[in-house]
């Protein structure tokens, strides 16, 4: 079993440009390991290999548009103790795709968030307060999606692409 989620992956400028705000806000919470920074469109927690072969022919034959979304707000969610970027307004190209792969999870008996769909990045864990700073919207443009599976190795997470899905 391993443990997974769909995501889109950040090229090394968008990265570069999320590192530079998560610096920006030291002090306010603990910082997301650049190398781990992503948009999740679905996290689906512990999955067999027989469901993750399934999910992975349903993935490859989804039509993919890119996704532009761009990143204006800093979003403090109390309960899970995150500080992320949100979007204002969103491409809903984006949603259609969490839409999609929600479907296809639930095919396979697999209990998706059902909650509405934000893209987010995270930025800081462990935050405990709103921050109010000016900072540059981050424009995360995305020619495609991951298929990714989260590990814990000795109390850090360590994230690792397994698939790849190129825009058409
Ligand atoms: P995030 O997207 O808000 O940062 C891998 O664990 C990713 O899936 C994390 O980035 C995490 O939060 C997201 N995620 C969504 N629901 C989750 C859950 N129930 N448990 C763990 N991670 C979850």
């Amino acid at each position: 079993m391993k443990r997974l989620f769909f995501a889109l992956w950040p090229e090394q400028h968008i990265r570069q440009q999320c590192e530079i705000l998560t610096d920006k806000l030291n002090g306010y919470g603990k910082p997301v390991n650049p190398a781990n920074l992503h948009v999740t469109l679905l996290f689906l927690g512990r999955i067999s290999p027989e469901q993750q072969a399934v999910l992975t022919k349903e993935a490859s034959q989804i039509p993919v548009s890119p996704i532009t979304l761009t990143f204006d707000c800093l979003s403090f969610w109390k309960k899970p103790a995150v500080l992320c970027l949100t979007a204002s307004q969103f491409d809903q190209n984006v949603s259609k795709l969490n839409e999609i792969l929600a479907t296809i999870a639930k095919q396979q008996g697999i209990t998706v968030d059902d909650r509405p769909f934000t893209p987010h990045v995270t930025l800081l864990k462990k935050a405990d307060s709103v921050i109010d700073i000016d900072f540059a919207p981050v424009l995360w443009r995305s020619d495609g999606f991951c298929l990714v599976e989260s590990r814990s190795i000795a109390n850090n997470i360590e994230y690792r692409i397994i698939e790849r899905w190129p825009a058409n």
